[in-house]
């Protein structure tokens, strides 16, 4: 018998990220998933069939007038994001859309706005931040072993051959701060609050993409801690670690490394402590990006409390936007070779 009470959503873009986000979904009891749109219904109809759902549309307005749905689920890429937004506000549905939140700075404001009149809950599938080792270096940073922290390094640095599988990022103007300067910059803001202010630096190193491949962001937190982000799809290392992020922190009382294969270190004047903080490994996920896929389930649970008015969400679009601001920021920067205000720069 059908559940009336289940959250019924529709995926809108049946690509790379769909595959995944769809049994992410489905990990989730209370969830249904109604409907995929994608424009080629060829894509949409191979999806429907591997994952037992029964209808399929490529056009998405249809879909919206056809189906009743609480929420949508936008999959697609980064430049169509707006368009689809301002479709389910129209509707006065709910929506969840990929980071990044769009291609460029005014646009992603217009989103937000847009969604606020609308009076339609907006949601960012920001997964990162909802890695099992990130929210672990989080604890051990909350339960105070390490004292005040005052510096930290977050790295994310790799020659992983990302284009492969999203042929799409080697033709962004913008590219790793928008791409993988999301998640980067969004953890940081996770474990350490605002940023008052920012310096970065950017280069192009890969002759067959269009947009830049390394990018160091150097930050000033509101409370005063440096925190050094550094990234790069340049990165010919020892040890290909894609897509793992690397963290150190140190504070007054000692300090807190996460390294390679989830391994967490703490570090007091008394001892080193060690575990291993690893992802849940699905059976549907790519083993290539295991701890990324892993955390597509906490996300979208965390997004479902508020679809079903039963908690928040940290990742709103309202939030996301001081990720956004970070990301604009940082290639304004770059662009000047000046130190950003985040107050001054936004006009706040
Ligand atoms: O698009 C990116 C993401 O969100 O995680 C890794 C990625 O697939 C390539 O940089």
């Amino acid at each position: 018998m059908e559940n009336l009470n289940k959250i019924r959503l529709a995926i809108i873009g049946c690509g790379f990220w769909a595959r995944y986000q769809i049994p992410a979904w489905l990990e989730l009891e209370d969830v249904e998933i109604v409907a995929l749109y994608n424009r080629s219904i060829t894509k949409a109809n191979k999806l429907a069939t591997d994952f037992n759902i029964t209808t399929t549309y490529d056009d998405a307005e249809k879909m919206f007038i056809n189906e009743q749905l609480d929420a949508v689920d936008i999959i697609t890429d980064v430049d169509t994001h707006a368009h689809f937004v301002k479709m389910a506000a129209r509707y006065g549905i709910a929506v969840i859309c990929q980071k990044p939140m769009a291609p460029k700075f005014a646009v992603a404001k217009q989103m937000i706005e847009i969604t606020l009149n609308a009076g339609v809950p907006f949601f960012i599938h920001e997964n990162f931040r909802w890695q099992m080792p990130i929210r672990k270096v989080k604890e051990q940073l909350e339960c105070g072993i390490i004292g005040k922290p005052f510096k930290a390094r977050v790295s994310y640095c790799s020659a992983f051959p990302v284009f492969k599988n999203q042929p799409f990022l080697a033709t962004l103007n913008e590219f790793i701060l928008t791409d993988i300067g999301s998640h980067v910059l969004d953890i940081c803001r996770f474990l350490f609050g605002e940023v008052s202010s920012l310096y970065c630096q950017t280069a192009s190193i890969n002759p067959g993409i269009k947009g830049e491949d390394v990018a160091n962001v150097f930050m000033q937190m509101k409370t005063g801690l440096h925190c050094y982000a550094e990234m790069s799809y340049a990165s010919i290392l020892e040890k290909e670690a894609f897509p793992q992020t690397f963290i150190l922190i140190e504070g007054e009382s000692g300090s807190i490394q996460l390294t390679y294969d989830f391994e967490i270190k703490v570090t007091t004047r008394k001892a080193t402590n060690c575990f291993i903080a690893t992802p849940v490994l699905y059976n549907w996920v790519d083993p290539d990006y295991a701890v990324v896929h892993s955390s597509i389930v906490d996300c979208n649970r965390n997004i479902l409390q508020s679809l079903r008015d039963k908690g928040s969400t940290e990742t709103t679009g309202v939030d996301n936007f001081e990720t956004v601001k970070l990301v604009w920021a940082a290639y304004a920067s770059a662009q000047k070779n000046k130190v950003i205000n985040l107050n001054e720069f936004y006009g706040e």
